[in-house]
């Protein structure tokens, strides 16, 4: 079984897409392995995005990743990386399939919805990023 992290970015927060989104998974048959509302502190972010330190973007995404609380998960599975990558979409939300959650709920490529691991290293990062192990439930 594979771990993923998640995130509801604060445009998913502020549309009221939490719901929608963890349904998203649940449905799917992800289980959840930790779940929580942040609001990322500068540093956290800059740590979160620091593959990105060197684009052009990379002030902005730090910028809107803290202009308000997120919710972060842990999602476990078969091939969750992959997979929860799939239920996203393409990062920019108009070429991003129907049916994907940025495909469904995003008209941009900041304000997308969400994030997602997009490989074993990255979900160790992220999940040292925000959580610690104590908030992982044991396995169900
Ligand atoms: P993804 O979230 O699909 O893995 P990445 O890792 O390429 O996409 O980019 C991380 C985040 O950076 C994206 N979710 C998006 O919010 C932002 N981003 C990526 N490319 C751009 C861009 N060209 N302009 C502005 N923001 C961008």
């Amino acid at each position: 079984m594979e771990k993923t992290l998640v995130l509801v970015k604060p445009d998913g927060v502020k549309r009221g897409l939490i719901g929608e989104v963890i349904s998203r998974f649940e449905r799917k048959g992800l289980k959840i392995r930790a779940l929580k509302m942040i609001w990322m502190t500068r540093s956290q972010a800059e740590e979160f995005y620091s593959v990105h330190r060197d684009k052009p973007f990379y002030n902005d995404l730090v910028e809107f990743i803290t202009s308000g609380p997120i919710v972060a998960m842990v999602l476990e599975g078969d091939e969750a990386i992959s997979v929860v990558r799939l239920m996203i979409g393409a990062t920019d939300g108009r070429k991003a399939a129907p049916g994907t959650i940025r495909g469904d709920f995003a008209l941009s490529i900041q304000n997308n919805i969400v994030h997602a691991s997009d490989s074993p290293e990255s979900f160790e990062r992220e999940f040292k990023v925000v959580f610690s192990e104590e908030e992982v439930v044991p396995e169900y």
